[in-house]
């Protein structure tokens, strides 16, 4: 579809800088009482609401921002309280940490009440919303970024650098994951396994794509110029693991999860091409024990960079590429090629705290790049391109492993989009 009249492509959209940024929360369970805390500590920040449907919750995250001192008001009562919160404080920009179901309509009312929004992952869960998304970022002027915090991981920063210095070569294929065992959420009381267990019981397919995806897709430089998310293939395991652990849980949170039939497999494998021809593989498992791994793997024509435990393999910088370099050798080349916003900011950023910094590198950049008036580290185009994954492979897994053609959010636009930059 061709892009509404008076709507503007946002690829490289800077806002007008802001001195102060006014910033509204909506969703302080187990992740946004996170971002609250710490979006408190950063200069020019003012924090102005709180939202959250459980009253304590806002209260306590009230309680955390007040300590930093900002006086926020609080909204609780009602599925619209957060409505209430955007057209009453007019925030500058608007924090979203709310089932996935949510995050679309949140992220249109946010944008349409004049705040730029900031949304957790997945930034929808169906094509259609993403659309949504995208034309209410054109036609309102406002960012829409999905926060993918581990492209600001210090290993995802790391490899961005030395693909961006030519190290490995040319790129040619990718492996990233999500594989986390939380069968436990199902036991985890009103917090995310109270919403995201009927996720896995509804849904067939690759549901949680971006924290793996995301930095293996600004490597390539996927909808910036070089390339593009073209189609991809997916298949799902038998879908065995949760209702297992359901049947002999004493914990569950209601005993109907004991009675769900799970229709989503256990691990889901999604291989993508891009329009070069390049390959990402794509996995997720919450199901199976087995140790976390998002895989961060990037393969060229002279070497291999991959994460779960860090490797390195480069013709010409390791001893040898039929070998992973030792971990010694690993800390020596990451000493030579840290990336410069890690050198600045990483050290605090771990002393924060949170995915071992990456949350806080986060909200720095984006606060950073709000009050500066530049662009942001990814664009509205990229959050929606890395979440299709999810129903693109459910579509895919529904039709026996049928190819699933990506939509082109950015309507031509990727061809011109710069890469992103090493920021310093
Ligand atoms: O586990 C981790 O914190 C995930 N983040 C987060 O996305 C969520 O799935 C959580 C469990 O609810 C990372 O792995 C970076």
């Amino acid at each position: 579809p061709a892009r509404p009249s008076g709507a503007r492509y946002m690829g490289a959209f800077a806002a007008p800088k802001m001195d102060r940024v006014k910033v509204a929360i909506i969703g302080v369970g187990a992740r946004g009482s996170g971002h609250a805390a710490q979006l408190a500590t950063i200069d020019g920040v003012e924090f102005a609401a709180i939202c959250d449907q459980v009253e304590d919750r806002a209260k306590a995250a009230a309680e955390a921002v007040r300590a930093k001192g900002h006086e926020p008001a609080i909204y609780h009562a009602g599925p619209d309280a957060w409505r209430r919160m955007i057209a009453e404080v007019k925030p500058d920009a608007v924090f979203i940490a709310t089932p996935w179901e949510l995050h679309a309509p949140m992220s249109i009312g946010a944008m349409k009440g004049g705040a730029h929004a900031f949304c957790e992952v997945p930034i929808a869960t169906t094509i259609e919303d993403m659309w949504a998304i995208v034309d209410a970022s054109e036609a309102t002027g406002r960012h829409c970024m999905m926060m993918e915090n581990v492209n600001y991981g210090r290993e995802e920063l790391l490899y961005l650098n030395m693909v961006r210095q030519g190290v490995i070569g040319e790129l040619l294929h990718g492996e990233a994951a999500y594989l986390h065992e939380l069968r436990w959420q199902m036991e985890n009381g009103d917090s995310t396994g109270s919403w995201r267990t009927y996720e896995y019981a509804r849904r067939n397919g690759n549901l949680y794509p971006t924290h793996g995806l995301g930095p293996v897709a600004q490597y390539m430089n996927l909808a910036r110029t070089e390339d593009q998310f073209r189609r991809l293939v997916s298949f799902s395991t038998p879908a065995r693991g949760r209702a297992l652990y359901a049947a002999k849980s004493e914990k569950l949170t209601t005993p109907e999860f004991a009675k769900l039939e799970f229709k989503g497999g256990d691990l889901n494998s999604s291989l993508i091409k891009t329009t070069l021809g390049r390959t990402i593989l794509v996995q997720w498992d919450e199901t199976s024990p087995r140790p976390y791994s998002r895989h961060n793997l990037i393969q060229g024509t002279k070497g291999t960079l991959a994460g779960f435990p860090n490797r390195i393999a480069v013709e010409g910088l390791t001893a040898s590429y039929h070998e992973w370099a030792e971990s010694d050798d690993f800390e020596a080349i990451a000493a030579k090629y840290e990336h410069p916003l890690y050198l600045r900011l990483g050290e605090e950023a771990r002393r924060m705290g949170g995915h071992g910094g990456m949350d806080f590198l986060m909200l720095c950049r984006i606060i950073e790049c709000l009050r500066r008036g530049e662009a942001l580290d990814q664009n509205v185009y990229e959050g929606c391109f890395w979440s299709a994954v999810g129903p693109l492979s459910e579509k895919s897994v529904a039709e026996d492993g049928m190819p699933q053609d990506f939509p082109d959010f950015t309507r031509g636009g990727w061809k011109n989009t710069a890469p992103l930059a090493v920021v310093s």
